[in-house]
């Protein structure tokens, strides 16, 4: 009778299994680790690029407490410096071409030649010609389609300046031709005598492309042409092509409180199409 040879049974405690299962998870640690610190690339480990990667996670734009006037979400409006002096802002798409629209359609049937404010000495005939566009006020509360709420809105937050601060919206139409000289929003009370507010910043909402000309324009933008005898009605300078839905924001005041003498700026006249557009003045105290 031939004895089959039985191989001996390994027989694995638990205590076995436990010490094999820690080195196992011991060995898989030093291997990522080790992984870890040959496969990063090197533009991806130094400081600027962990900041990069911060920057593209959501965890750092999140909304923090507010305060009781603030607001619980993070508000995104891109814009570019477009000078410091005088100091403008330039926002591209800052409203949609559906209420660019809107805004026109309710601005047209109320239409009037646009008037100027005058300084000691002039009057309406001396200044025939200086600004020659038609042009409406709307308040926002007027608008029963809520554009022009949504729109002051959106340029209280852009600017920190409050909204009972603003003027109505004065939107104008320039036709071809039309056009308006160089001029400063703020009025010094040497020229037009005391002020009870002064008007402290401007905001152009443009509401339509204009095919050629209308652009508005900084003739003393960074100083220049200030030392010569500059004709107010040259459309030089600084000159910001209208687009449908682009805003433009600019100071007339210095932080000093003084005029800023290079905030002065005037409309090109048009040469091809239209130009529509809604400017909102934003003054040092709450408007009555
Ligand atoms: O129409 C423009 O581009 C400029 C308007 C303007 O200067 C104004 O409304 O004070």
């Amino acid at each position: 009778m031939k004895l089959k040879a039985k191989a001996p049974k390994a027989k694995l405690g638990l205590p076995t299994i436990v010490l094999l299962c820690f080195l196992c998870f011991i060995a898989g640690l030093f291997t990522s680790t080790l992984l870890s610190q040959v496969s990063v690339p090197q533009f991806l480990s130094g400081p600027r690029s962990s900041s990069r990667i911060l920057e593209s996670e959501d965890e750092d734009h999140r909304p923090i407490l507010p305060g009781e006037t603030g607001e619980s979400f993070i508000a995104s409006i891109p814009f570019q410096v477009l000078s410091w002096k005088p100091r403008a802002l330039y926002f591209p798409r800052f409203a949609t071409a559906e209420q660019c629209e809107s805004v026109i359609k309710r601005a047209k049937a109320k239409l009037r030649p646009s008037t100027l404010a005058l300084r000691k000495g002039e009057t309406v005939e001396s200044t025939k010609g200086t600004r020659t566009s038609s042009g409406t006020f709307i308040s926002a509360s007027e608008d029963e389609t809520g554009v022009l709420d949504i729109i002051e809105q959106k340029i209280a937050r852009a600017t920190m300046l409050p909204r009972d601060h603003g003027e109505a919206f004065n939107i104008l139409r320039y036709d071809i031709g039309q056009k308006y000289d160089s001029h400063y929003d703020a009025f010094n009370p040497d020229e037009y005598g005391p002020q009870q507010s002064q008007r402290f910043a401007s905001f152009l909402l443009y509401l339509s492309n204009v095919e050629e000309g209308g652009e508005t324009m900084f003739p003393f933008e960074n100083g220049s042409n200030m030392d010569i005898r500059y004709d107010y009605k040259k459309c030089i300078g600084l000159k910001v092509k209208p687009r449908q839905g682009d805003g433009l924001l600019f100071y007339s005041v210095l932080p000093n409180g003084t005029i800023d003498q290079t905030s002065l700026h005037g409309s090109c006249p048009v040469i091809r199409g239209e130009k529509w557009v809604a400017t909102k003045w934003i003054r040092n105290q709450e408007e009555e």
